[in-house]
């Protein structure tokens, strides 16, 4: 049996604008096609933001619902994961805003840290308030982790009592700021997790792809999509997220890994079934 893979599609983020690729969607109808096409291309899994339609990134509770609700009415069992990071520069009270029912997962950012030119801020206080927003959901924590120190929060987390199984660890590198993205630097968060959980990969720009061979080397699963990359090949722009997922749906063939089905994924993270199998 080849071993399943989740891969997540991060199809939007609030970094990207459409100036860089065409093919960033902005307003909640073309997100959810954007989602629906990465589940038909094998994500098993969306990481969702939200846009107001001129591009600002969004955070706002009806965009998130119209999103979700647009994904179930096309008949799509994709997981749904919204992101509690939001952008640079919110209130932690609006990055909750993403918390919507229907909601099936949400992000717990790990930490504080320089992210590009800004600071993306998550206080110790605010990251506890995440969680116990999280758990009083119901939802599957994805813990994000940007950096090594982010892990020995994750320990603290657990050991205070604030998380416990089952959450998600999703390693983004590569962001200018934190840990870059690299072999080395992948064992050694692996090695460092608290205990045997599920982990992901996600690497930023050009590092998307060769992270993503190495999660499928390393039996990790793989986290791709505009929000951390424009570009399938240097030089030329992916025309959605589709496109870079079915290149990891290629890979994970060759490296003897199948992608996960959306209901396999939830067994695999310990999301209650939505609907029957
Ligand atoms: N937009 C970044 C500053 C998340 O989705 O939880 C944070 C982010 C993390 O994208
Ligand atoms: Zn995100």
């Amino acid at each position: 049996m080849p071993d399943p893979v989740v891969i997540t599609a991060a199809v939007v983020g609030a970094e990207v604008t459409r100036a860089q690729n065409p093919a960033v969607p902005y307003t909640p109808a073309e997100i959810a096609a954007a989602a629906l096409a990465a589940g038909r291309a094998g994500a098993a899994v969306v990481h969702l933001h939200a846009r107001w339609p001129d591009g600002r990134p969004s955070q706002e509770p009806g965009h998130f619902r119209e999103i979700i609700d647009r994904i179930r009415q096309a008949g799509s069992d994709v997981v749904v994961q919204v992101s509690t990071g939001g952008a640079l520069g919110m209130s932690i009270e609006e990055r909750l805003g993403a918390l919507v029912g229907g909601a099936e997962m949400g992000t717990l950012n790990l930490g504080t840290m320089n992210f590009g030119e800004g600071v993306f801020l998550n206080a110790r206080p605010d990251i506890v308030r995440v969680a116990s927003r999280l758990r009083e959901r119901g939802l599957v924590p994805e813990c994000e982790v940007y950096d090594g120190g982010m892990l020995d929060t994750l320990g603290w987390l657990r050991a205070e009592g604030h998380l416990s199984p089952p959450y998600h660890v999703q390693f983004v590198l590569g962001v200018p700021g934190g840990l870059s993205a690299g072999e080395r630097q992948l064992r050694f968060l692996v090695e460092g997790l608290p205990e045997a959980s599920a982990w992901s990969v996600a690497g930023v720009g050009r590092h998307e792809l060769p992270m993503a061979k190495l999660g499928l080397a390393l039996g990790g699963h793989v986290r791709v999509g505009l929000e951390d990359n424009l570009f399938l090949s240097k030089g030329v722009l992916a025309a959605g997220s589709d496109q870079l997922v079915s290149l990891v749906v290629d890979r994970a063939g060759r490296a003897g890994r199948e992608p996960a089905s959306p209901s396999c994924a939830r067994r695999l993270l310990g999301i209650r079934p939505t609907r029957p199998a």
